[in-house]
């Protein structure tokens, strides 16, 4: 059986650099999967499906749309246990550690269990930290947290940290989705150089110049929504 975070893993330390696209199911059109997986760019490595706010069952149809189109891997990024279906490859158990709301921090996941106990979803603990990108977005609407100033780089190195030493397999640093700017190449590369764990990137990036300071600064795998729904 195919281990996907061992494949991130491995990518990484070949020097790969991983894209990811986010597709939110509730903008997502299933008879137009074929026109809009044609169009991904051809660097896409990963595919993202998740949302802040998605319809009952809607998630389950967009995964078996996608993957009747692409041998890519599709990756969970749910915004809550509703969103978790076991036709997608694996999940991002994500915990939002920027924030102190403990509905996301442990309810949803305690939540998820009933759905992933007899599950061969691959499962990657994952620390998500939201950081601020210019102006409200939907994480911060719907979990009721606030962002991380950008100007507070100890503190989203000490929480990045305290994801890793909490046992997090990656960390996944969020300016929310239309972030006005994405996060700063300083932010990067300072958590880059305190975590041995995967670096994931998301928010605000729409430009090649964006996502090749991303990289430059230590991002692992970017994660494109906006744009690529543009
Ligand atoms: C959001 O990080 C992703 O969770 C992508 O953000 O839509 O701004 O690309 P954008």
């Amino acid at each position: 059986m195919r281990n996907f975070y061992a494949e991130i893993s491995l990518a990484i330390a070949e020097g790969k650099r991983l894209l990811a696209i986010l597709i939110d199911p509730d903008k997502f059109i299933e008879a137009e999967a074929e026109l809009y997986l044609e169009k991904l760019p051809i660097e896409t490595t990963h595919i993202l499906v998740g949302g802040s706010t998605v319809e009952k069952m809607k998630t389950e149809k967009t995964v078996k749309a996608i993957k009747a189109e692409t041998d890519l891997p599709v990756i969970l990024f749910p915004g809550d246990y509703s969103q978790i279906t076991e036709t997608a490859d694996a999940l991002l158990f994500l915990s939002l550690i920027s924030g102190r709301n403990p509905e996301y921090l442990i309810e949803q996941q305690v939540k998820s269990v009933e759905k992933l106990k007899n599950s061969k979803l691959e499962i990657i603990p994952t620390a998500y930290i939201l950081i601020d990108g210019g102006k409200e977005c939907a994480v911060q609407r719907v979990s009721g947290t606030k962002p991380i100033p950008q100007s507070q780089v100890d503190t989203i190195v000490n929480t990045a940290l305290a994801g890793e030493f909490s046992g997090k397999k990656l960390i996944y640093l969020e300016a929310g989705s239309g972030a006005d700017f994405p996060v700063s190449e300083e932010i990067i590369a300072e958590v880059k150089k305190a975590v041995s764990i995967p670096l994931i990137v998301g928010g605000g990036i729409r430009s090649l110049e964006q996502q090749k300071k991303a990289y430059k600064a230590g991002a692992d795998m970017i994660v494109m929504g906006t744009q690529f729904e543009n």
